[in-house]
């Protein structure tokens, strides 16, 4: 026995509970939602590693949904942790009553379009089956953990954890602790740990640009100022390209004089930002490879100034161009000034194997350590898509039919996957997340709304729009930098994965002038029956 819902939504994180809200609230229908979580939040419930941050700042990293909860929810620092933005995913999940529609510690495990009836058959990890006419899959772009198959793993008599399952009694005061890995999460938790463990061995495959991060308490003016502009913010917000609540440089580097340039990298690294210091400085960082050596120079001089050990600092010395996705820390360079700080380059002295009392590199050398961190970050963007049974006609798997690289139409729609919608799928925009899953949650839900007003049984994009859309995201991506470095936005951080392009490049404002575009031209490139 199946129960029927009128939509099924995967994922309790910022992107599912917006879209129940929306489904139920305003469009009426029976929701339920999915997720194998223990509590709401997604990202924010499974990532509470010591020093887990957003970097994008407090005042952005929200729904703009809701005016209310915007004047009501309050912030006192530039940026928000972990904890906090738990708490405020908690509030929403009563504050919009969306509990008795979420059915936590489920995971789905299979999902299958069936053209008998054209329902979506749901079958859980608990033993349920449910059916749906609509598909949302929430289900994360960060979120499919990256578990490096290490040698000699199972033989570790330490404990060993992925930053994304971080257990609440894990205690690192005096112990030997390693970090595998130095993205976005491994700088936060290399900093934050440092000071607390006896020794801390950072093994690193790539050297990162990071620069700070810039946090701190902001003023009741400061809070009071944003909350009386926010329909300002947002406007500019939408309209923008990365979304982080700042204007983007218009300024070419090589307009300006170079002692100019110097001035406008120091005020950046004064100011603090990943996103500030790569798109409010110069318009063509991410483009022009003069302006991204100036500003890959600048964060050396940096490196070599903070560091006072030559041979750290040479390792820490990045190699890539600047074009992962940018990072920014607390005190990330200076942790290596500490005594009980190591530095293992993997790329010069690659890990042989795990041993029971550590890690050995392939210089003989047994690296001691009580607990591993894997800080290996993601299967990012389509990494969940292939990790349940989801199958579309004619007993089509999303697995086989992304073999080669996902693809979709808008980031929203996948073709021969009918009346699925995907929040955050493959080439949406790279962005603040929380504006781009607004806007895909709130274009989704209207279109979903227009099939219910109109009768029709199933919706579905073309093959043909969704190549057009594949290749567009391909033609912006190869306009920029990017793809020349290697890192999860274009699948290059697991072995194996198809590198091609995940990501819609061209910012927030110009996705939602397309979007807008389908919608206008009666969903272009879209199919109903
Ligand atoms: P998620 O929050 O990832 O939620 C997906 C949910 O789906 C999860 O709870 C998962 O359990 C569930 N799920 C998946 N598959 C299944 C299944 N088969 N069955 C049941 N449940 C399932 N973004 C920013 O914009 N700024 C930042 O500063 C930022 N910092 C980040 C820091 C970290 C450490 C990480 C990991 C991500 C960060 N992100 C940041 C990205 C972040 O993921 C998004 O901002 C946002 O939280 C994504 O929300 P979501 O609802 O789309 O997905
Ligand atoms: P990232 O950015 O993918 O970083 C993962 C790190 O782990 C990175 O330094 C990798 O090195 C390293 N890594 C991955 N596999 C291995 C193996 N097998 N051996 C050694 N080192 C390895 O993930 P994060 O979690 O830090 O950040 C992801 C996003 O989440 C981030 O951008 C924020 O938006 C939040 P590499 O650089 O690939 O050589």
């Amino acid at each position: 026995m199946s129960t029927h819902h009128d939509a099924i939504v995967i994922g309790a994180g910022f992107g599912g509970m917006y879209a129940l809200k929306k489904l139920r609230d305003e469009h009426g229908l029976n929701v339920r939602l999915f997720d194998k979580a223990g509590g709401v939040g997604g990202t924010w419930y499974w990532n509470r590693y010591p020093g887990a941050l957003s970097d994008t700042e407090s005042f952005v990293y929200c729904y703009s949904c809701d005016k209310d909860l915007l004047k009501e929810w309050d912030f006192n620092t530039r940026y928000v942790t972990q904890p906090q933005i738990l708490s405020y995913l908690e509030h929403v999940a009563d504050r919009w009553k969306l509990r008795p529609d979420i059915q936590l510690n489920t995971g789905v495990v299979a999902a299958h379009f069936h053209e008998n009836d054209n329902l979506w058959h749901v079958k859980t990890d608990t033993g349920e089956l449910h059916t749906a006419k609509y598909l949302v899959t929430a289900v994360g772009l960060l979120s499919a953990t990256n578990l490096p198959d290490l040698k000699g793993i199972d033989t570790f008599q330490g404990v060993h954890v992925h930053t994304s399952q971080w257990p609440a009694d894990l205690e690192l005061a005096g112990k030997r602790v390693g970090v595998i890995g130095n993205g976005s999460t491994g700088v936060q938790v290399i900093t934050a740990i440092a000071p607390e463990v006896d020794h801390l061995t950072v093994f690193q495959r790539s050297a990162q640009f990071t620069v700070p991060v810039g946090n701190g308490p902001v003023s009741r003016e400061y809070v009071a100022d944003v909350k009386e502009n926010y329909e300002a913010i947002w406007e500019q917000v939408r309209n923008s390209v990365v979304a982080f609540g700042f204007e983007e440089s218009t300024t070419t580097y090589e307009s300006v004089s170079s002692s100019e340039a110097l001035a406008i990298f120091e005020r950046a690294w004064e100011k603090g930002g990943g996103f500030r210091f790569m798109f409010e400085t110069f318009a063509d960082i991410a483009t022009n490879e003069v302006a991204n050596k100036a500003a890959q120079d600048f964060i050396k001089g940096k490196i070599a100034e903070i560091v006072k050990d030559p041979e750290t600092a040479r390792k820490l010395m990045p190699r890539d161009l600047y074009a992962k996705r940018p990072l920014c820390d607390s005190g990330y360079y200076a942790t290596f000034n500490r005594d009980n700080v190591e530095l293992v380059d993997v790329k010069e002295n690659p890990i042989a194997e795990i041993t029971p009392a550590g890690v050995r590199t392939s210089d003989g050398v047994e690296h001691q350590i009580d607990i591993l961190i894997f800080a290996t970050g993601f299967d990012a963007v389509d990494g969940n898509y292939k990790r349940f049974d989801l199958r579309g006609r004619n007993g089509l798997t999303m697995a086989d039919y992304w073999k080669d690289g996902p693809s979709s139409y808008l980031g929203v729609a996948v073709a021969n996957f009918p009346n699925m919608f995907m929040v955050l799928g493959p080439n949406g925009p790279f962005t603040n997340l929380p504006p781009s899953i607004e806007t895909q949650v709130e274009w989704s839900t209207d279109l979903i709304g227009h099939v219910e007003q109109t009768g029709f049984s199933t919706v579905e994009p073309t093959a043909d729009a969704e190549q057009d859309w594949t290749a567009t995201c391909r033609e912006v991506a190869d306009a920029t930098l990017f793809p020349k470095a290697q890192s999860w936005i274009f699948g290059a951080n697991i072995p194996g994965k198809k590198n091609t392009v995940y990501f819609y490049l061209a910012g927030l404002g110009a996705y939602r002038n397309v979007l807008s575009e389908c919608k206008d031209a009666g969903y272009k490139g879209f199919q109903f029956s």
